[in-house]
């Protein structure tokens, strides 16, 4: 693997050829099957190798929460535009729906179920602690390989065990629940469902590598904005401030939504703005 752009040359979620101990020596993995998709982190050194996270993913699963922890749009856009970049499918699961009180936060959950829905997300409302829905969980994860994401804390952990006791992953106690970004679980790891799934837990999404692009390449990440490129006055329009902008005129309309199309804005000017 001499010459590898990538700091570590096997990731979770790979498909190895592998000759098993024999005799004394241990075992080998002689070959590596080419990847259908894989998803990086930019190594922290100045170098610019990348660190593979994970590999041969069928989907992404954000588990989001209204609160404790509050998962920001900011935060599921982020995860979104990522999946868009890497081809990967993506699911939104809201996890703590036991938590929800208010006429008000019962009321935001359903627009947010709804705008992700009309872009093309799947959504799901479950509770771990419970019960809620579970089963449709299981059904969402059955006989593929799922990446799971989301802020530490929002019950990734809990959500699996729930539907997998024996694997009896750590989970937060009580005391330390409440305290945001405290990592339980530490590196991707790759578990396998009596579904005939694989879930791929990982350490938040925060370090999760952008592939390269053009500002006026980036709304093809946010599918509701995909289907005007072209349709702009300027053919490298980034839908900002330029003069004759579709995009900007269906926002101003209503059928693309402002908090979609600000966080949006904020990820391309923050483009702009990286060396
Ligand atoms: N009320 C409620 N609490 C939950 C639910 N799911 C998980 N929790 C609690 O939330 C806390 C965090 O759960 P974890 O499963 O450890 O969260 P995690 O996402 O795996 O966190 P990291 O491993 O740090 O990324 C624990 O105290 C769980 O008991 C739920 O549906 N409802
Ligand atoms: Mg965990
Ligand atoms: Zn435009």
């Amino acid at each position: 693997m001499s010459g590898s752009r990538s700091t570590n040359p096997v990731a979770v979620g790979d498909r190895v050829e592998f000759s098993p101990q024999t005799d004394n020596l241990p075992g080998l993995i002689q070959d590596i099957q080419d990847r259908s998709n894989y998803i990086v982190r930019k190594a922290t050194n100045l170098s610019r190798r990348k660190h593979v996270i994970a590999a041969n993913i069928d989907q992404a699963v954000i588990i989001a929460t209204l609160n404790l922890p509050k998962t920001s749009t900011g935060f599921i856009d982020r995860f979104l535009v990522t999946c868009e970049a890497y081809s990967i499918p993506a699911v939104i699961v809201f996890n703590k729906v036991d938590l929800i009180q208010t006429e008000e936060e019962n009321q935001t959950l359903h627009e947010l179920t709804r705008l992700y829905e009309d872009i093309g997300y799947p959504c799901l409302h479950v509770s771990a602690t419970e019960n809620t829905n579970l089963e449709d969980f299981n059904n969402m994860l059955s006989g593929k390989t799922s990446l799971l994401s989301g802020h530490s804390g929002v019950g990734k952990s809990a959500l699996i065990n729930a539907i997998e006791p024996g694997l009896n992953l750590k989970v937060q106690s009580i005391s330390r629940a409440h305290q945001k970004g405290k990592h339980t679980t530490t590196f991707a790891e790759m578990f396998p469902l009596s579904n005939n799934g694989f879930i791929i837990d990982t350490p938040g999404i925060k370090e999760f590598g952008m592939v390269d692009y053009e500002p006026w390449e980036f709304c093809h990440y946010f599918p509701e904005m995909r289907k005007y490129f072209n349709r702009c006055r300027f053919d490298n329009c980034t839908h900002y401030n330029e003069p004759g902008c579709k995009v900007k005129e269906k926002v101003e309309e209503g059928s693309i939504s402002l908090s979609r199309y600000s966080n949006y804005l904020n990820m391309l000017l923050n483009i702009d703005t990286r060396s």
